[in-house]
């Protein structure tokens, strides 16, 4: 049966090269996409084909591109090689676009994922020109039933002066149910509170809405979601993750947690998915999580039986992982809720519940401040993303890496941090597969002293406790946050053989 049964949308049905046709040079497109799930699979591509047309023809073409999250190649991918994207906001984590921004073709403006809806309702973007949404089904009535992550669909549907929809019949059509769309948000000075005070509690609706009258076009798509697969877990990320559960039951025996947590958070990458998985193998139970992206560990522990409810704003599986997912979907209805990316991340809504939040990173350093960002601090690798959103606001937060990078070459320990996402006063507990440094309630030197010894690969301690006892020593005036600047710079110059994305 089709996916699209409302009278009027059915009318708009056309190719994606038509849907194309119908943007221009210089729009502001509202695209939907989180990590790979929901982005749109047929209009990037031949909007891409169009870029590379009038660009052989001499003319120039680029839009400026707002989504969720990162998308895939079929969408930031193909854009990206094409050179049609001139901005790019609020992550990425595409290896040609990525190219395009540290070569300076693409201008990215890097946000926190809470904060995107707001600032382009705010007006601090311009105008949104087109939204590009990709939806399971649209219903009679118009409704239109999301698919796999919901991100900032709904304000880019609500904001945007035209709309092109894909219908993608790859989606099983039991996602609907499976969404909840906060439609309360209002602009300042007229905001009400979030009442929002259990992981699964719906305050929205299960369907987007859109204005059938912008709609210009429909695009039916059967193509599958795209996410790279996860590194399988390794001594390293089993250690990383022993050393959080580890930490978690002294949490409880002291009576800071209950004995099922708080509920989890847990961000993207290698890292943060193999401390899922191996929270699996832990005794503890009835876990839940409000988080942004639900990776295959976190589907594993809901299979375990451990975690009963989570709510997210998207998936992020891998392809293998997302098969299974569309073949039992029923069988997970009522225990994951996708929302808005501005509920999913709200800072009221992480403050409230007591997050736990656990984010991989780049490199700390001595003091706490983290990078989760940039490689030398000139290279960007995806983007702040949702990390600060949970971090600043949680009850605990967990910053997570390797303690080496590129065989050992790197020390993931430093000085001075090449780029500050999170400053010492906002990350708590830092962790690497050598172990945990809880740094709640501690001075600068103190933090310094325990991250060294407990979190640094022993290749490069020595030459850490060296530079911190010198900066002690030359700064009898300044032993706060002591430091020897021009050397804390220098370290990084080592790593340039090894430093690049
Ligand atoms: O590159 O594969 O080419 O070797 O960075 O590193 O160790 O595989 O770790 O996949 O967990 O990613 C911070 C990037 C970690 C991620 C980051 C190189 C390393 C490798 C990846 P190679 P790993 P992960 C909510 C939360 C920001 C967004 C966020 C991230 C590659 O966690 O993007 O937290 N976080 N969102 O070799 C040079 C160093 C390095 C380094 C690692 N010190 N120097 N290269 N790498 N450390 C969810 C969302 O926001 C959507």
């Amino acid at each position: 049966m089709s996916r699209i049964t409302c009278p009027v949308l059915s009318t708009k049905v056309t190719t994606a090269d038509e849907a194309a046709s119908f943007i221009s040079d210089g729009d502001r497109i509202g695209m939907s996409g989180f990590t790979g799930s929901g982005y749109p699979k047929a209009v990037p591509s031949a909007l891409a084909e169009r870029a590379r047309e009038a660009h052989a023809r001499g003319e120039s073409f680029g839009v400026e591109l707002l989504t969720g999250a990162s998308t895939a190649p079929e969408a930031d991918g193909v854009l990206a090689e094409a050179g049609a994207i001139r901005k790019r906001t609020p992550f990425q984590s595409d290896p040609a676009l990525r190219k395009a921004i540290n070569t300076g073709q693409t201008e990215y403006v890097d946000t926190h994922l809470s904060h995107s809806a707001q600032q382009a309702w705010f007006g601090f973007y311009g105008d949104i020109t087109v939204a590009v949404i990709e939806v399971s089904a649209i219903l009679p009535n118009g409704l239109l039933v999301p698919s796999s992550s919901v991100g900032n669909n709904k304000t880019w549907l609500d904001l945007a002066d035209k709309v092109i929809l894909e219908v993608n019949s790859w989606h099983p059509r039991e996602y609907e149910g499976f969404h909840d769309v906060y439609y309360g948000t209002r602009l300042p000075p007229e905001r009400r509170p979030i009442e929002l005070f259990e992981p699964m509690q719906r305050i929205g609706d299960p369907y987007l809405r859109v204005d059938a009258e912008k709609v210009i076009a429909v695009v039916e798509t059967d193509a599958p979601d795209r996410n790279a697969a996860f590194k399988p877990a390794d001594e390293t990320s089993r250690a990383m993750a022993d050393h959080v559960v580890d930490f978690l039951r002294f949490e409880i025996q002291q009576g800071r947690l209950p004995k099922n947590l708080l509920p989890i958070q847990s961000g993207v990458g290698n890292v943060a998915n193999a401390v899922m998985a191996n929270l699996a193998h832990s005794e503890f139970e009835d876990l839940t999580a409000y988080t942004e992206v639900i990776q295959d560990g976190m589907l594993d522990l809901i299979d375990t039986g451990k975690l009963t409810a989570v709510s997210a704003t998207s998936f992020s599986l891998s392809a293998e992982r997302a098969e299974d997912f569309n073949r039992n979907i029923e069988s997970y209805k009522g225990r994951i809720l996708l929302r808005t990316q501005e509920i999913s991340n709200h800072p009221e809504a992480v403050r409230r519940l007591g997050i736990i939040a656990i984010n991989g990173m780049v490199e700390a350093d001595i003091y706490g401040n983290v990078n989760s960002t940039h490689v030398m601090g000139s290279s960007i690798i995806n983007g702040i993303g949702g990390s600060g959103d949970f971090a600043r606001n949680a009850y605990l937060n967990f910053f997570v890496s390797p303690s080496t990078a590129k065989g050992g070459a790197i020390s993931a320990i430093v000085p001075f941090a090449s780029h500050v996402d999170h400053t010492e006063h906002d990350v708590q507990i830092l962790v690497t597969e050598k172990g945990l440094a809880d740094l709640r309630g501690l001075s600068p030197q103190a933090r310094a002293r325990r991250i060294i010894a407990q979190c640094a690969h022993p290749d490069y301690q020595d030459r850490l406790q060296d530079y911190l006892d010198r900066a002690v020593a030359g700064n009898p005036t300044g032993r706060h946050t002591p430091h020897l600047l021009a050397e804390a710079l220098s370290w990084h110059e080592n790593y340039q053989a090894h430093g690049q994305m």
